[in-house]
């Protein structure tokens, strides 16, 4: 008998794979030539992994999200369906640029080699990709058409220009991106302080589209809540009113200047004790008086280092300044102090906000920092107004002290304040949100460059389509300094204007890489395409993305500059759907046993514990913390997936991560389990080897109609013992159970569970069965695998001699469908309750009537206990269910 040794058949059988071209997708649906006559139309399937960005490694977390995609993809093909599975890279970005200027590598080198090491990884793990359709966002045949579609958006008039503070580096000469300033304010690469500068940007307007994303949230149900919410979050769209303030001077006059303000709670208008600009409001340099002149200005130097996050942190203190100046309330007439603050933000909004400390916290914090009053206008229902001293009301109440909407429910003040104000003149309703328009500029080299020309007499000219794309100069030399890398090279810049022939100059910014992949799940659809992004007949054929699987971490730019795509390409007729994914899987981290010194706070690798049973500093001694957390590098708690695949498999590998835990919680890893799944393959292994040796063979040949089950036609299933019903019910059992596993919440560690109820089921029964009961066992047991483990299920069918020919391989069968005849019982276990309690189990005939269970119930102990001999004064019987006694 032989051994399993999954490196002697793995690569064996993905190289077979390969000249079969088992992965390739399938054609077919409209706009596609070669038909499918035989497979009479079968749905489109797009199983698609959020591609990875090619640093070179691949890490487990990409490994946990492929098995994933994978094994959906292959269960679908079982099904009938055409699959389109593919790959790509995520390949512009800063980590290939920074090789280039630490190393003098050509980033385009560099990104090639990383490509092709990935690919290498990803293979061996026996993902069914079809790599015919692989993309790379980096290669020209690709971002050409990212080009092409940055100016559909341009003459859409969805792409724009505008002056926009950037985070200036002044050692390095570069515009740095919000995560490459610490929170100091200084720069990660040079460590200078940070400074805001104006530069000009192209942004796009998603903010056009910003109704349409949140309102089609609720039409994503087979996304997570927990995305959806974060959304329509950061989407943030609030409806208010924009209310404007008289300025007034010294002597009480007004100047003619309004400042409006955006509110939320028109109904607190009666309540605001003071009005606060941005720092960087335009109107604070025109308004501060002489007075407040040097107090102004030190506190918006202070400001302009301050982060958003810090400036709005609710437990963060805020600060301010008087400017001099007032504003006249509109309804009392009152005059009111004119604040700077560092709570508000310049671009949300107006930039302006009523300060209402009764009704709203950062208010209160900041009245009782500067003593400014505390008028409440809004009491609960039914209290005195004494009553809620302390902090912020901010829930509805009732109007005081506010003229002519006393009385009120405030949720009817609001409209009547706001339809007052329209009709004076002074606000008006307004619809506000949090989303901005999108900046998409970098001043980076290893990045799409952004396909326009700034010419002296035209402006901003478009390149004409049949000159793109607008390739980057290959580069192996990148300077940190200066601004845009692109800028530097004249040779490069300087061309002539496409409408009017001057000279002219290429934009030198090239694009944030999120608009590479903003579209790369449309162009598998079509990816050789010389034409066009993709033709609509494709595009339309294959999406929406029937199953997207990915990082949580993507949960809100990419998923939702993607959906804005969509839309934009939908609304220029390009497509004809508005939802790129229809269900999204977001897939848990995994994580890897974690050494700290909590003395020190420095991290053990595993391999210098020398006894994970008492765990110590390898040079100090220290007792050591243990826990679970996302494998990296710095932390020394990484799993290398190849190491895992020379030693047990691969198979071994997406069993454990499939079985380990629900795809969407994190996974921790642990050696022993790994173990122990290896086992499981070797378990089955010999099973299915001990019944060919037995001389036991497999008639499926892979021409059977998908549910057509050739063994089980044969099966007299009156006739059997009741070792080989029993096998027959734990066989139809797995396929119910599996198939319910594998459908909606894709639970895959259940679904291995029932592979191994299966196998223990078959290790008891499958030597006395007779050979059309096992010959079914065996096949099903295989084609439950064939998913998980896809090489070990194909050697193993291969070895059972199933069928031969091209179809022939174990992938291309159907997927088993369960016989409700053989999932019947001949007992069943009956749950009893004592007044709804579940008290006990008892194995009952599958058959017995409502009067037979009653009795079953009432003669057993468990009544006799609970009962205590009193007859129950109601019994409720659940046939095939429970028994409840009440007494
Ligand atoms: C007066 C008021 C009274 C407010 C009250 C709230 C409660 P959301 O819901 O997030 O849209 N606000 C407006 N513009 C701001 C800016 N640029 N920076 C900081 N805060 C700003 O929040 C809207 C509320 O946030 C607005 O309503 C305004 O404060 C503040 F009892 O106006 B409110
Ligand atoms: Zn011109």
């Amino acid at each position: 008998s032989s051994r399993y040794q999954p490196q002697a058949i793995e690569e064996r059988w993905q190289r077979h794979w390969d000249q079969q071209q088992l992965h390739r997708t399938p054609s077919g649906g409209t706009g596609d030539s070669g038909g499918s006559a035989d497979s009479g139309d079968p749905k489109p399937f797009m199983a698609l992994s959020m591609f990875p960005y090619p640093s070179g490694n691949l890490h487990m977390g990409h490994v946990r999200n492929y098995v994933i995609t994978d094994v959906i993809a292959r269960v679908q093909r079982m099904r009938g369906h055409r699959v389109l599975h593919p790959m790509g890279w995520d390949a512009f970005g800063l980590p290939a640029e920074n090789a280039a200027i630490e190393r003098g590598v050509d980033p385009a080198d560099w990104t090639d080699r990383n490509i092709a090491a990935m690919r290498q990884q990803l293979q061996r793990l026996g993902l069914s990709i079809d790599w015919d359709r692989e993309v790379a966002t980096c290669h020209a045949d690709y971002y050409r058409w990212t080009q092409w579609l940055f100016l559909q958006f341009l003459e859409a008039g969805l792409a724009y220009q505008k002056d926009a503070t950037v985070n200036w580096d002044p050692v390095d000469q570069t515009v740095l991106a919000n995560e490459q300033v610490d929170s100091e304010g200084r720069s990660w690469r040079s460590g200078a302080l940070v400074e805001k500068r104006k530069l000009r940007q192209w942004f796009l307007k998603i903010t056009a589209y910003a109704d349409q994303l949140l309102d089609d949230l609720p039409t994503l149900e087979g996304w997570p809540e927990r995305v959806r919410t974060m959304q329509a979050n950061w989407i943030g769209r609030s409806t208010g009113a924009e209310l404007s303030f008289a300025v007034v001077d010294g002597e009480g006059q007004e100047s003619g200047e309004r400042i409006t303000v955006f509110t939320t709670r028109p109904d607190t208008l009666y309540g605001v004790s003071y009005l606060v600009l941005a720092p960087e409001h335009p109107l604070v340099a025109t308004l501060t008086q002489a007075e407040q002149q040097l107090a102004v200005e030190a506190f918006c130097d202070l400001v302009s280092r301050q982060s958003e996050q810090e400036r709005t942190a609710e437990d963060k203190p805020k600060r301010g300044v008087p400017i001099g100046a007032r504003v006249r309330h509109p309804l009392s007439g009152e005059l009111i102090p004119l604040w700077i603050a560092d709570y508000v933000l310049a671009d949300y909004g107006t930039g302006a906000v009523m300060g209402v400390p009764a009704h709203d916290q950062r208010d209160f914090v900041f009245a009782r920092q500067y003593g400014l009053p505390v008028r409440q206008v809004i009491i609960p229902e039914g209290s005195d107004e004494r009553a809620y001293e302390g902090g912020a009301w901010t829930e509805p109440g009732v109007m005081i002290h506010s003229g002519p909407f006393d009385g009120l429910a405030s949720g009817e003040a609001k409209q009547a304040i706001t339809r007052t104000a329209a009709e004076q003149g002074w606000g008006w309703q307004k619809v506000q949100y949090r989303l901005r328009d999108w900046l998409i500029s970098r001043q980076r080299y290893w990045g799409c460059p952004i396909p326009v020309i700034h010419c002296p007499s035209c402006g901003v000219v478009p390149v004409p389509a049949d000159q793109l794309p607008v390739e980057l100069p290959r580069r192996a030399a990148i300077s940190a300094r200066g601004g845009s890398p692109l800028a530097q090279l004249e040779s490069w810049w300087q061309v002539a204007c496409p409408s009017c022939g001057q000279a002219a100059r290429r934009e030198t910014d090239t694009m944030d890489t999120f608009m590479c992949s903003s579209w790369y799940y449309l162009r598998y659809s079509d990816p050789h395409n010389d034409a066009l992004p993709f033709r609509r007949e494709a595009v339309d054929d294959w999406l929406p993305v029937d199953q997207y699987v990915g990082g949580i971490e993507h949960a809100i730019l990419h998923l939702l500059y993607a959906r804005f795509f969509t839309k934009v390409l939908r609304d220029r007729g390009l497509l004809g759907f508005s939802e790129p994914f229809t269900r999204l899987l977001t897939q848990g981290m995994v994580q890897g046993i974690t050494y700290k010194n909590p003395v020190s706070g420095k991290y053990i690798a595993p391999a210098d514990v020398a006894d994970p049973t008492d765990p110590r500093d390898p040079t100090t001694g220290e007792v050591l913390e243990v826990f679970y957390e996302k494998m990296s590098k710095s932390k020394y708690n990484g799993v290398d997936p190849s190491v895992v695949i020379d030693r047990y498999g691969a198979d071994t590998a997406r069993m454990f991560i499939l079985f380990k835990a629900p795809p969407e919680k994190d996974l921790e890893w642990d050696d022993a389990d790994v173990e122990g799944q290896f086992r499981f393959l070797q378990r089955l292994w010999r099973l299915v080897d001990g019944a060919r040796a037995r001389g036991l063979r497999l008639d499926g040949d892979g021409t059977a109609a998908p549910g057509e089950n050739p063994a089980a036609v044969s099966i007299d299933a009156a006739a059997l013992n009741p070792g080989a019903r029993e096998l027959r019910r734990a066989v139809h059992t797995a396929i119910a159970a599996v198939s319910d596993d594998l459908d909606g919440d894709f639970q895959f560690n259940t679904a291995v569970s029932e592979l191994m109820k299966l196998s223990n089921a078959m290790t008891e029964h499958l030597e006395a069965a007779p050979e059309p009961v096992a010959r079914e066992a065996l096949r099903t047991l295989l084609l439950l695998l064939a998913p998980f483990a896809p090489h070990l299920a194909e050697e193993l069918w291969a070895m059972l001699g199933a069928g031969s020919g091209a179809a022939a391989s174990i992938h291309l069968q159907s997927w088993p469908r369960a016989d409700a005849q053989a999932l019947l019982r001949d007992t069943i276990p009956l749950v009893i309750q004592i007044k709804g309690k579940v008290r006990g189990n008892l194995d009952v005939p599958a058959d017995a009537d409502k009067a037979t269970l009653e009795r079953i119930a009432l003669d057993s102990e468990i009544a006799a206990k609970w009962l205590e001999g009193k007859a129950p004064s109601r019994v409720i019987v659940v046939p095939g269910k429970l028994v409840n006694l009440v007494p």
